[in-house]
């Protein structure tokens, strides 16, 4: 049976700041925005798989661990001999939350072209990849290019986010590596601040309109609390989002692209599963953590009310 997402990028072991505690007590867990993606996905009752490298240490045997309990097909995470498994950290402010890494030199960022499983992939319906997995090396955004051509070439679909972490890379080494790779994307993903960083573009319609010319074939824009603006070429709709007590919204763009990834391929329709998607990244930020906080499809249903 084919699996239906296989996601590819950097795995990362999270400390996220517990906000007011006297002693700045930091709550571990685990990050790493496709590999949220695919945790999300397989919250939801599709099937999904992650293609990455972990350190032989004793994270990336917790990491190889959570994947197992959460049904992510972990077949193709390799061990490597001597790079160590990355850690990021979550600050909170009243800005928000923010990221600091120490993953430079990991065992993802060894990822290579022959990492990529052929004949796994073949029998896959879409290969997730985001802008991170092309940040972290050279040789992991040549892995991604690698794997996005050979998906299209067997007539997987590929889903793209642009997850824009200006500490990993440059603005112009985003936006050209960012720009090249949209136009062999089926659905792109983009977030209103990542657009704005790259573009300058500031109203959604004009968002998803330079998207679709540059050739994605179905853009879905998130805004965050606006909700989400989807385009395909001959419709765009506006899907509203949810107010609702947020404390965190670390990972919250991943439940959405695994959540709506998941429901696209059970509803075949782009606007319902945007309103699935927006359901469960809402409250994907009413807790901490960017795992712990990725609801179940149950909790998604009982949120809408279903
Ligand atoms: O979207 C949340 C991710 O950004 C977080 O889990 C860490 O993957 C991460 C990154 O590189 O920022």
């Amino acid at each position: 049976m084919k699996l239906d997402v296989l996601c590819i990028g950097e795995p990362l072991l999270e400390f996220n700041q517990i906000p007011d505690d006297v002693k700045n007590t930091y709550r571990s867990g685990f990050g790493g925005d496709t590999s949220n993606t695919a945790i999300a996905i397989a919250r939801q009752g599709a099937s999904s798989g992650f293609l990455s490298k972990v350190g032989n240490d004793y994270f990336g045997r917790q990491l190889l661990e959570l994947w197992q309990r959460e049904n992510v097909d972990c077949s193709h995470v390799a061990q490597h001999p001597e790079a160590p498994t990355g850690i990021y950290f979550v600050t909170h402010d009243a800005g928000g939350h923010h990221f600091s890494y120490y993953r430079k030199g990991s065992a993802a960022s060894h990822l290579t072209p022959e990492d990529v499983p052929v004949e796994f992939l073949a029998q896959t319906r879409i290969l997730h990849l985001s802008a991170i997995t092309q940040a972290i090396s050279t040789s992991s955004c040549e892995t991604a290019f690698a794997a996005i051509n050979c998906a299209r070439k067997r007539g997987v679909r590929i889903s793209y986010d642009t997850n824009l972490r200006i500490k990993l890379w440059s603005l112009e080494q985003a936006r050209e590596v960012i720009h090249c790779t949209v136009p062999l994307c089926d659905v792109l993903f983009p977030s209103l601040d990542d657009v704005t960083a790259l573009t300058g573009l500031k109203e959604p319609a004009a968002i998803t309109d330079f998207y679709l010319n540059l050739g994605a074939k179905l853009v879905v824009l998130k805004q965050g609390a606006q909700g989400v603006l989807v385009a395909d070429g001959k419709q765009s709709k506006h899907i509203p989002g949810h107010t609702v007590q947020t404390v965190d919204a670390t990972g919250a763009g991943d439940a959405f692209d695994g959540a709506f990834l998941s429901e696209w391929l059970r509803q075949d329709d782009p606007f319902a599963a945007a309103k699935y998607a927006n359901a469960a990244a809402s409250i994907s930020t009413t807790q901490f953590g960017a795992v712990d906080s990725i609801p179940k499809r149950a909790a998604v249903e009982a949120f809408l009310g279903r």
